[in-house]
């Protein structure tokens, strides 16, 4: 007999369903049809431990839900456009295509070694112009609707990268890719409005997601329901936004942003040097670092506004804990029940006045050491009085400063505008052009794809090489035919993957993004990545697929009916693999050591998939030897014979029971589980083969099912043994066997017995058993019959399937 030998079999199975086109889906074929998705990587160079933890578990989920007759989609490609490209060009002096695309073919040969049923033929890369066309299309059919727009304003810049960052791509005032600290720069630049949808993101009833993805988008959409409230002042009328509207008497000043437009026009003569040197140097920090605690800073305008209910003058103050960029970017400051304001006023010696106080207690205290940000009544208030303080009563106090005229409601979001524009070579072209004459126009869809030159100059300050590209730039106005410039940006990578999913359905449709009639295949059934995506790329694609249903492409609004995050494989110490810290795993080294059957199962096993951990090089072995034993199971003979005691109904419960486990954890995702059971089944399979049961019709059922539940997990193997037991076809195209119930269930129970309310033994008994079968097996029990021998039976109790009382006299 051979012994297993991964490396004789995998790639000639690899080989034989690639030619065989195994894995192609065809939409006509029988069977619903379901969607499983895996987030596409950037093709970096190199599959690392990581992708395949991503990968192999959803391909063996996917592999499941075929061989139970599901006609099922799994398709992969690659998220192309972005930095490192262009880094390396700018670096080694290589064309970024160049080296995208031989990156890419490298990551399919080692997509491949991982045994999947991706179905090739509908790959492409995002910066294929048969791609990226779409992508301007798009936009133009956005700009058209009013979603893309180009606007004058502070936006974030990365002095390394020369290009400007959306909020999101901000980490604790740095490049999230680079690690530069930003500056604020004023830039005209194009936006697209998912404010617009904002509400409507924060409605997760049609995608299931895990719960902390939805807080983490619910956060980052920051729904805030309040009121404007106008007070006078010395520049006109200025409104702020407050979420507490009950509290404005307790309003004691106000307070303004840095950039606020107002603060040049509010600061006196007196006050202006020391205002202009706070300004400037509050422009200096980030946004993240002026919300940080500590002491809050600040200084007097040395004008005041007008309360408008009291009239009182409150003085106006400049801070930079009050961010422009949120509300109308100045805030009342009540500093007796919000805490930063409290800091304030104590601080610089401002007043704080009680308006909000709990049931029966004392009035604030002077000398009080934080703000009450409780619940309580309205004090101090004049006609306020009595009403209870907070949510409650905050739409009819609003309701009457309406009528006066000082507040409106107002809703306000954290979310801003998606900034849209990278000043990068490697992206998706803008397609607008600029005429002296019709300022920004569209290019004409039928001159789509606006391609990215080849053979650009980098320069080594990072600028745009598109900005130098003379030929390029210049073009011809589609409005009058005068000469005209393109537009230098490209589109934030993150446009590729919004709408990618769609493209999967059609790869190849050059008439149209996607084609409509593959709609019904939508959403994507399964959706599965990492969690460093909560927020960005399913919050831009939950966007843009709401805006091709109001536009008539699709009739989904969302992209994922279920989203399942995977855990992430750390170092074995515990920390995050990289190269500088040298606990890096290299799958290729694993594969070819152990074989990929060995590799997917252990990254199965390792760990509950939605948690991860580290890696243990020891643990593989385990996977290693259990597969020898499943190889041995069916290839070995020679050790058959009756020396075990292996029933054939507890054969058939194992196989069935094992049969139904597996299948509830494949639906629950509960991967490690799953191996752990068919490791367990392994055991008795082994035992049965030197059992009488060896050579029955339950053997050979048992040694049909298993190998049937091997496929999804380790397609190699299972198919060697399909073949080598001489059956026809694949056994990737065979349907996942039934459970016969019957057998799942044990039809025999073990339970107590108890004389005179004492335990004294154990007996099995059938399951259907009746009072006396079950009083005969317990008097029959040595253990029971010694204390039951020669007295008298008072009573005989049977609970069904608990417990055995038999009550004795003397
Ligand atoms: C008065 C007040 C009284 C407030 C009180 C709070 C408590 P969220 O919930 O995050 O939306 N605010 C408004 N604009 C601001 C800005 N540009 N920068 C910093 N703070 C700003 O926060 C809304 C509250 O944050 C608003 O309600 C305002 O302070 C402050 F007992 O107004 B409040």
């Amino acid at each position: 007999m051979e012994r297993y030998n991964p490396h004789a079999i995998e790639q000639k199975w690899q080989d034989a369903w690639a030619q065989a086109g195994l894995y192609t889906f065809d939409e006509n074929a029988p069977g619903e049809k379901f969607y499983a998705l895996t987030m596409f990587p950037y093709p970096s160079g190199n599959l690392h431990i990581g992708h395949w933890y991503a990968n192999v578990a959803p391909d063996a989920r996917a592999r499941w839900l075929r061989m139970r007759g599901y006609n099922v989609l799994f398709p992969m490609g690659f998220d192309a456009f972005g930095l490192p490209a262009e880094n390396a060009a700018i670096k080694n002096g290589v064309d970024p295509a160049g080296w995208t695309y031989a990156n890419i073919e490298y990551m399919v040969g080692q997509f491949q070694r991982m045994g999947t049923m991706i179905d090739w033929s509908r790959r492409f890369a995002t910066s294929d112009p048969e791609y990226y066309r779409w992508n301007q299309w798009f936009f133009i059919q956005f700009y058209k609707r009013g979603l893309a727009y180009k606007k004058d304003g502070p936006v974030n810049w990365c002095p390394k990268d020369q290009t400007v960052l959306a909020n999101e791509q901000v980490v604790n005032g740095r490049c999230e890719r680079c690690g530069t600290a930003v500056e604020r720069r004023n830039l005209s630049q194009w936006y697209m409005k998912i404010t617009d949808y904002a509400d409507e993101l924060l409605d997760f009833a049609d995608t299931d997601m895990p719960e902390k993805v939805r807080l983490m988008q619910t956060n980052w959409i920051g729904k805030s329901v309040g009121a404007e409230v106008t007070f006078d002042t010395p520049a006109g009328e200025e409104t702020v936004f407050t979420t507490r509207p009950d509290t404005l008497m307790g309003a004691t000043f106000m307070v303004l942003a840095p950039e606020h437009a107002k603060v040049a026009a509010l600061t006196t003569g007196e006050q202006r040097a020391e205002v202009e040197a706070y300004v400037a140097a509050a422009g200096r920090k980030t946004d993240v670092e002026r919300q940080q605690e500590g002491e809050k800073t600040g200084v007097f305008t040395g004008s005041y506004a007008t309360h408008p209910i009291t009239g009182h003058q409150l003085p106006i103050w400049v801070a930079d804990y009050v961010l422009v960029t949120y509300g109308t970017g100045s805030i009342m400051a009540v500093p007796a029940h919000d805490e930063r304001d409290f800091a304030f006023a104590r601080r610089f010696g401002l007043d704080i006045r009680e308006v909000i106080r709990p049931d029966g207690a004392e009035p604030m205290a002077a000398d009080a050491a934080e703000a009450y940000t409780g619940e309580g009544r309205i004090v101090n208030s004049g006609e306020f009085d009595g009403l209870s303080g907070g949510k409650a009563s905050i739409a009819g106090i609003v309701a009457r400063l309406e009528e006066r005229g000082i507040a409106r409601a107002k809703t306000t979001y954290r979310l801003r505008d998606w900034l849209f524009a990278r000043q990068r070579y490697w992206g998706t072209p803008i397609p607008f052009v600029y005429c002296p004459e019709h300022g920004a126009q569209p290019v004409p869809e039928d001159q789509l794809p606006v391609r990215l030159p080849d053979n650009v100059a980098f320069t080594p300050g990072g600028q745009s090489p598109l900005k130098l590209d003379t030929a390029w730039l210049s073009t011809t106005c589609p409005v009058c035919g005068g000469p005209a410039e393109r537009d230098t940006d490209t589109m934030d990578t993150f446009v590729d993957s919004s709408w990618y999913m769609y493209r999967f359905l059609s790869p190849h449709d050059d008439t149209a993004p996607f084609d409509p009639a593959k709609d019904g295949m939508m959403p994507v059934g399964l959706y599965t990545g990492g969690i460093e995506h909560a927020i960005l790329h399913l919050l831009y694609s939950r966007f843009w697929i709401k805006v091709m249903r109001d536009m008539g492409l699709t009739a989904h609004s969302e992209p994922f009916a279920r989203l399942r995050n995977q855990g992430m494989i750390l170092g074995e110490d515990g920390e995050k693999m990289s190269k500088s810290r040298g606990n890096v795993v290299d799958p290729d080294d694993l594969v070819r050591e152990y074989g990929a059957d060995t590799v997917r199962t252990y990254l199965m096993f390792i760990a509950p998939w939605e948690l991860g951990g580290p890696w243990d090089p020891q643990g593989i072995n385990g996977p290693a030897k259990w597969l020898s034993r499943v190889w041995n199971l069916y290839f070995e003979t020679g050790s058959s014979g009756p020396a075990e005691t292996v029933t054939e109904a507890e054969l058939r419960y194992a196989v069935h029971s094992t049969l139904k486990k597996v299948g509830a954890d494949f639906e629950r995702l509960s991967f490690n589980t799953i191996v752990a059971a068919l490791m367990e089944l392994t055991n008795t399979l082994v035992k049965a083969k030197r059992a009488p049961v060896f050579g029955t019709p339950a053997w050979d059922e048992a040694l049909d099912i298993f190998g049937r539940m091997l496929a999804p997990l380790v397609p190699h193997i299972a198919e060697e043994i399909w073949t080598q037991r001489g059956q026809p076809g694949s056994v990737h195209t065979q349907s996942w066997p039934a459970v016969d119930e019957a057998a799942a269930t044990r039809d025999t129970i073990t339970i107590g017995v108890q004389v005179s309310g004492k335990v004294r033994g154990q007996v099995t008994i059938s399951r259907a058993a009746t009072q006396d079968e079950a009083m005969a097996a317990a008097r029959a029990n040595p253990d029971v019959a010694r204390f039951v021998e020669g007295k008298d039976t008072v009573k005989e109790v049977y609970v069904p399937g608990r417990i055995i009382n038999i009550v004795v006299k003397g």
